[in-house]
């Protein structure tokens, strides 16, 4: 049965889940917040108090709770795996951020039992694909007057991570995922092999941190990637991307990107506007319209868009293979499980907004 007004309930209220507490209870079609959980308990009844809403003290509660139709992971990567079963055991639609979780294994683990259910239950929170200047372009690059993508270049820079915790191996599972997922979605094509290499760190990286980092990513298809990772650039949130094709490149991300090393003061010689400092207000619209385009998908009950569990698998079986060659400094080969034919094509289509 789909509800008329889907009932959300948010796991983890950090920073993401604090944001995507306050967009279903303010601006989704068709939906309300219902409850939120988070291990910090007093941070949990903060926000619930403040948006009206209940607040669990075990997340596996909220999961269970009746009020609650579909749930928002939002909580850390360890917990994810626990989670979404708990999901999927409820019959009950998720939508995971990412990664979906820390390797492959556990990842394949979810689309087993996805599959194993018969229906699509799981979104991952890849919200590029949501961006409508990531989905004009692979629009474009479908429709194939440009002819074939051959080379793809990502940029992705964070002004700084939040604490000394954000490990070498975090800006490959954590930040450089969302290329691997992007890249999968504009190239319609699989990762097969994976290199990751780093410059002489910045200063401002913390003691023994590889940032950044720069990344290569062999398509299936013959289309090669190249990516720079940079989680401390000290500017703001920089994410933008050029495709090559045969017959002429696109751009997208341009407006959030500053030209350094001049200055507003000094008259000429500035480029462009403001860089946003995060994600949040980067990809604010992507968010926007991925949750909205989950909410309409289980009230009409079409099902599932965006990153599907498959996705989240395929991404992080590339994130996993990219920590070995961070460590080894060579080329790792990505193999995929066999797909299940519940995810039948390699990026599932979103529409064009
Ligand atoms: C964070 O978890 C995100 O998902 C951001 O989009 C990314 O830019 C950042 O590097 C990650 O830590």
């Amino acid at each position: 049965m789909s509800p008329s007004t889907v009932r959300v309930g948010v796991l983890g209220v950090g920073l993401m889940g604090t944001d995507h507490a306050e967009r279903l209870a303010a601006r989704v079609a068709g939906a309300t917040l219902a409850a939120v959980a988070d291990p910090d308990h007093a941070r949990a009844h903060e926000l619930a108090d403040r948006l009206g809403v209940r607040a669990h003290e075990d997340p596996l509660d909220l999961v269970a709770d009746d009020a609650v139709d579909a749930v928002v992971v939002a909580s850390p990567g360890f917990v994810h795996e626990e989670q979404v079963l708990a999901c999927l055991a409820a019959g009950k639609p998720v939508l995971c951020e990412k990664p979906l979780t820390m390797d492959d294994a556990s990842s394949l683990r979810l689309v087993e039992a996805e599959a194993a259910l018969g229906r699509r239950l799981v979104t991952v929170g890849f919200m590029r694909r949501f961006d409508p200047e990531y989905a004009q372009v692979r629009s474009l690059l479908a429709a194939g007057d440009r002819g074939r993508l051959l080379v793809l270049h990502n940029v992705h820079r964070n002004r700084s991570v939040p604490n000394a915790d954000f490990r070498s191996e975090m800006i490959v599972r954590d930040s450089l995922v969302h290329e691997v997922d992007s890249s999968r979605f504009l190239f319609d094509d699989e990762i097969v092999e994976v290199t990751v290499l780093a410059p002489a760190p910045t200063s401002h990286a913390a003691q023994g941190v590889l940032d950044p980092q720069v990344a290569l990513f062999r398509m299936a298809g013959g289309g090669l990637v190249t990516n720079e990772v940079f989680v401390n650039s000290q500017v703001g949130y920089e994410v933008r991307f050029e495709a090559v094709a045969e017959r002429g490149s696109l751009t997208a991300g341009l407006h959030s990107t500053a030209l350094l090393g001049t200055s507003t003061a000094g008259g000429e010689g500035a480029w462009g506007g403001v860089v946003p400092a995060d994600y949040r207000t980067r990809f604010a619209r992507a968010y926007d319209l991925e949750v909205q385009a989950w909410v309409d998908g289980i009230r009409s009950g079409t099902g599932a868009v965006g990153a599907s569990a498959w996705d989240g698998y395929a991404a992080t079986a590339v994130s996993t293979a990219g920590m070995a060659s961070l460590a080894s400094g060579a080329p790792v080969a990505v193999t995929l499980a066999e797909r299940p034919a519940l995810y039948a094509s390699a990026a599932d289509p979103v529409a064009v907004p």
